[in-house]
């Protein structure tokens, strides 16, 4: 008898461990509760002509005419609403990550737009932290409608983050064969390069915000004391890192670093107290992703 309550009691216990923790206060696996807030946006799907950088016109799609799109910004437990237009040639959707949501909002086989179209689709922002939105119209039609410029962020803000600098930083990846005209690789009517333009085999290809080079790319500022937030999402074809000069913090793993991996569709939200003023790189440590545009500075002072 004794032996059976034993068994009975490890299998209990056994059983106790493929559940959730309800001690886990991790946001990543708890949600928040609903505030009863709707949060409502407008996006807008049409093709437009987008300066990756100065002289670099590329025909891009995108969410109201930028890459990225717009910041949907929103509080741990609000409900979102998005209506969605689409003013372009082919079928689009607005398709996003870690929100809990209806396959009708999925944006792959349901919540697409046609040409011409409005579509409304409803998310449940329950988990906190930064993500992407993007184009998922069709099983298979995700490759081109991202490097097209259909991407965008979803910050969802946890109710006891403390107030700071926040830096958004979307890495992306474009396609040679989308541009007008490229200076430095005599594409269109941009002319033969001149010398000194090539930086990188892939150049004018990788991007943040849309952007490429310390020129044209985001300039982040912060003061020393500051509590500066990276919210970072990677969203090209390709594996990236992130590395910031002169920094460190915190990794998924609890072990401080400099540079973390970033795979296409995956992101990361991390801080720091300023310390160190100076003008700082922030890039991608693939060398031809780096030569390729994706490098900006962060400029601490005191
Ligand atoms: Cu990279």
């Amino acid at each position: 008898m004794k032996r059976i309550l034993v068994a009975v009691v490890i299998a209990l216990l056994a059983s106790c461990g493929n559940k959730p923790s309800t001690t886990d206060s991790t946001p990543q696996k708890n949600e928040y509760p609903k505030t009863g807030q709707t949060k409502t946006f407008d996006l807008t799907i049409s093709a437009f002509d987008w300066e990756v950088a100065p002289g670099a016109i590329y025909h891009a799609i995108g969410y109201n005419g930028a890459i990225p799109g717009p910041r949907i910004e929103v509080n741990a437990g609000d409900h979102v609403v998005i209506h969605l237009k689409n003013e372009a040639a082919e079928p689009h959707s607005v398709h996003t990550h870690v929100v809990r949501f209806p396959s009708s909002s999925d944006g792959v086989m349901y919540g697409v737009a046609k040409p011409g179209e409005t579509v409304t689709v409803e998310w449940e922002a329950v988990f906190a932290g930064t993500f992407p939105y993007h184009d998922h119209a069709g099983m298979h039609g995700e490759a081109d409608g991202l490097s097209a410029g259909l991407i965008g962020p979803l910050i969802v803000h946890a109710p006891d983050e403390a107030p700071a600098v926040e830096n958004l930083v979307m890495l992306e990846d474009m396609d040679l064969t989308r541009y007008a005209s490229l200076r430095g690789l005599g594409i269109g009517d941009a002319g033969p390069p001149d010398a000194g333009e090539y930086r990188g085999g892939h150049q004018y290809m990788h991007t943040i915000n849309g952007r490429a080079y310390e020129e044209w790319t985001p300039r982040f500022h912060a003061k020393v004391g500051d509590r500066v937030r990276w919210r970072v999402i990677s969203i090209g074809r390709e594996f990236h890192t992130f590395h910031v000069h002169g920094h460190r913090w915190k990794g998924q793993d609890g072990a401080f670093t400099d540079n973390i991996n970033l795979g296409p569709g995956t992101y990361s939200t991390f801080e720091w107290l300023e310390d160190n003023p100076g003008e700082w790189l922030y890039h991608c440590h693939v060398p031809e992703h780096m030569e390729g545009g994706m490098v900006g500075i962060y400029e601490v002072t005191q």
